[in-house]
């Protein structure tokens, strides 16, 4: 009812606008549909009543820290090269509006894995917790107990025990042991799984790290997966971002805590100048360049195995990266870059090239989606919703107008004398963006992303967004109350107002725990 409400004075002039193309989309679904009834799949069970044999494989490949838009099929090729990932966008439907749960390594996988939200696995920073594989069933899991034959290759960085395949589900095809450039193998490892011969149908996970060698490029330090080469003078590298300066009237929680991630030495671009930017933006597109690289020898050995129209692909990011956007580098914080990240679902000869506007959240709707595909019954514990039909161009009704996204801002140094550390949660609705902080004075930041998608204004104080605004909390609220979401709800207390950072010097400091946490 009053989400309904929402709903209504939500519409946007943009999204009228693109009310058509859904439409459209929707009408595309149709031929879709015959389409899918000439291939023996009809609209509402993918793999039709069919037992085994006919479940079609899935094979969900993975980067890390690759923003949205860092692929040439969406931003050209002028700067960026990735013909792999283009060749998956042309056979498949590129969610324009996915997000991360969680814009941090562990808490988006242990999210994307299991199909929970971060606040509900605990992981909320890059810290191992002791997780209840019962509880937080794995994707390794669920496909293996419905027959699949579910193998793991790459990066792992789940909480679960890597050696206990009984919680997580998986045969691990990179063996046990250190892992020193997991990029170098991993793809060759798929690889030669993809040229078996299968007797079950399979779920194998491709997960890359790159291109998370930025971290390491941003601190001139040694890449690991291989020099880079020299790098160009900036006016031969890609230019600074449009967004490069901090937003007008920005939550002074934010501004604190930037502060706070550029007084760590894990971050030292406080003095990036554009020059550097620009640099550092070459290196970026470069790593993403190297693992597109990899992910074509694995789509090429799909191709060869003769796999590509029995096999489901599912590509994505654990998180984008801010390159540089509002100053930041890498990840964690709320702004577009780091928060929404890559999605494609592409089964050759079922799904249809296209973009789907829809909001997805990765971390509760992946999981569904490739269990969906899969044909396997999705659990209820599981509130996030699949996306098949929107990849094969069906229409989906009443899909969600907004999501959450959660944070953890932890990894910073220490400013005048404290470390300044704080949860955050955004809402992302049809048209706006509203976050919300546990510490700061002004706490709240609202964007029109209609009118302002670069984010270069906060709105929370505008007497005009002030219904919006409140439209937004409640939305939170609404949210902590149905997923049981204890620190979002009490964020909202107060009317929002000041509450001060607690000045703990050094509880929970990163730099104790760095050689245990990983990239
Ligand atoms: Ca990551």
């Amino acid at each position: 009812m009053k989400r309904r409400e929402f709903m209504r004075n939500s519409v946007c002039a943009a999204a009228a606008l693109q009310a058509p193309a859904l439409m459209a989309g929707a009408a595309g679904g149709q031929s879709g549909q015959s389409e899918e009834g000439h291939n023996g799949h009809n609209g509402h069970n993918g793999h039709n009543g069919h037992d085994g044999p006919n479940r079609p494989n899935v094979l969900f490949i993975m980067t890390d820290q690759q923003f949205a838009e860092a692929l040439s099929c969406r931003m050209g090729k002028q700067y960026l090269n990735t013909p792999a990932m283009d060749n998956l966008a042309e056979s498949g439907v590129f969610f324009t509006r996915a997000y991360t749960p969680n814009p941090l390594c562990m808490p988006a996988r242990q999210s994307l894995f299991t199909g929970r939200y971060p606040h509900e696995t605990g992981v909320t920073k890059n810290a191992r917790v002791d997780i209840d594989a019962k509880d937080f069933v794995s994707m390794g899991t669920y496909f293996r107990q419905a027959g699949y034959e579910t193998v793991y290759a790459g990066k792992w960085h789940l909480s679960y025990d890597v050696e206990d395949a009984t919680a997580h589900g998986f045969d691990l095809l990179h063996g046990k042991g250190p892992k020193q450039d997991v990029d170098r193998t991993c793809a060759g490892r798929i690889a030669q799984f993809l040229s078996q011969k299968h007797d079950k149908p399979f779920l194998a996970v491709a997960s890359f790290v790159n291109p998370h060698n930025i971290c390491q490029f941003s601190r001139d330090q040694t890449v690991p997966s291989g020099p880079l080469g020299p790098t160009p003078p900036p006016d031969q590298c890609p230019p600074p971002p449009q967004n490069l300066e901090v937003p007008e009237k920005e939550s002074d929680s934010i501004n604190l805590l930037r502060k706070g991630y550029h007084a760590s030495p894990l971050f030292p671009v406080e003095d990036f100048t554009a020059d550097k930017w620009r640099q550092l933006r070459w290196g970026y597109y470069r790593l993403i360049e190297r693992v597109d690289g990899e992910i074509g020898k694995v789509l090429e050995a799909l191709r060869g195995a003769g796999l590509e129209e029995k096999t489901v692909i599912v590509f994505t990011s654990d998180h984008g990266d801010c390159a540089g956007a509002h100053r930041f580098n890498q990840k964690t914080v709320f702004y577009e870059e780091s928060v929404r990240v890559p999605l494609i679902v592409s089964w050759k000869g079922q799904t249809k090239k296209g973009a789907r506007n829809n909001l997805v959240n990765t971390g509760v709707d992946v999981l569904p989606t490739m269990l969906d595909f899969a044909g396997i019954a999705i659990p209820s514990k599981l509130t996030g919703r699949s996306l098949k039909p929107l990849a094969l161009g069906q229409p989906a009704p009443q899909w969600r107008d907004h999501l959450v996204v959660e944070n953890n801002m932890s990894q910073t140094g220490v400013v005048d004398g404290f470390r300044p550390q704080a949860e955050g949660r955004m809402v992302r609705s049809e048209c706006h963006k509203y976050c919300v902080y546990q510490y700061g004075v002004q706490r709240e930041s609202l964007v029109d992303l209609e009118k302002d998608p670069l984010e270069t204004k906060n709105v929370a104080t505008d007497p005009q967004y002030r219904q919006v605004l409140l439209d937004h909390r409640k939305l939170l609220a609404e949210f902590a109350t149905e997923h049981n979401d204890r620190v979002g709800g009490e964020m909202l207390a107060n009317g929002v107002g000041p509450a001060p950072f607690p000045k703990h010097e050094n509880e929970d400091g990163h730099s104790k725990k760095r050689k245990k946490t990983g990239p």
